[in-house]
């Protein structure tokens, strides 16, 4: 008798030695040391996105690690990143598709002691409530077309805008730093600007809609490929030749633009790389190990043409 609870008294005794490790995991850690990350993701039909993607995977699956991919819009990515919370994940990769709304949500990350990193798109609020943005510097992206677009047009054309989505970061500042060249060159004139959402087939809509109407112009700027690849579509079916009658630049450097590009349709891409899983894992795990990380990292761009698309080191994303 006795010496059975001397048994129960030590089983009891070991039982709450263990508890706090047991609880204090909160879900996030597995017991196996694993860690987990949540990815929220835009859901967007562009080969662009699913490059990041993948690298997103590869990445986590290089390192161990398990992730929580979720693909959607902006209200399901502030429920997303919710779900990260209550599932108590060690840290969270955030592509936010717009630049507003995320302070409430990004504030109970941070009271759970979340870490979130921006992968490839910024956001307006403060920068205490995020870790670090990694992403290409997108006014210098429009500020490298804009110097391509006054060479070529020796200074002097019209020019219409394919925007990407107006409340997006990518989006506002590649226009920002387009038209910062633009404004010096009085006589190239911006004379329509409307959005093509990211899409291929709506830029392909635009530039329809625009032909239809009679708008006059001797080059497109699209804020991504795939929209620059619709515009192209647009212009064949009414008979132009693109890369000729009409000059295009877009940004991404996507494969596809380089055989558009090899084709001699497209004019030219700003590179944007969409590799960002190394990058973004590097900085999500120093930040979930408590240390110091740059509230920015750049990804260095170039730009590619006709004179120099065949030396990109992967020949697109
Ligand atoms: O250029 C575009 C995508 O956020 C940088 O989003 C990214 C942009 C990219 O839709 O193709």
């Amino acid at each position: 008798m006795k010496e059975r609870s001397s048994i129960l008294t030590l089983v009891l005794a070991l039982l709450l030695l263990i508890a706090p490790v047991v609880f204090a995991n909160g879900g996030g850690e597995a017991d196996d040391g694993t860690i987990t990350v949540g990815f929220a993701q835009i859901k967007e039909d562009s080969p662009w996105r699913t490059t990041e993607t993948n690298s997103v995977q590869q990445e986590a699956e290089k390192l161990g690690i398990e992730l929580k991919l979720s693909v959607t819009d902006q209200a399901g990515q502030v429920a997303a990143l919710r779900d990260f919370i209550a599932q108590g994940v060690d840290g969270i990769l955030l592509a936010p598709q717009t630049a507003n709304g995320w302070d409430e949500v990004l504030q109970e990350a941070k009271d759970a002691g979340i870490p979130v990193v921006l992968l490839d798109r910024g956001l307006d609020s403060p920068e205490d409530l995020w870790v670090s943005q990694i992403s290409s510097d997108f006014a210098f992206e429009g500020r490298e077309a804009g110097k391509w677009v006054v060479e070529r047009l020796n200074e002097n054309g019209k020019v219409v805008e394919l925007f990407g989505d107006p409340a997006a970061d990518p989006a506002i500042l590649r226009s920002q730093g387009f038209m910062e060249i633009i404004n010096q060159y009085p006589n190239i004139e911006v004379v329509e600007s409307r959005t093509g959402e990211w899409s291929q087939d709506k830029g392909r809509q635009v530039v329809e809609a625009w032909l239809t109407a009679g708008v006059e112009f001797d080059l497109i700027y699209a804020h991504n490929d795939g929209m620059a690849l619709g515009a192209i579509e647009a212009l064949k079916a009414a008979g132009k030749d693109p890369g000729d009658d009409v000059l295009i630049i877009s940004i991404d450097a996507i494969k596809a633009a380089f055989e558009s590009i090899a084709r001699g349709d497209l004019n030219a891409t700003v590179e944007c790389s969409p590799v960002l899983g190394p990058m973004g894992f590097d900085a999500l795990l120093k930040a979930i190990n408590g240390e110091e990380v740059p509230q920015y990292i750049i990804t260095p761009d170039s730009l590619y043409d006709e004179s120099n698309y065949t030396e990109h080191p992967t020949g697109g994303f």
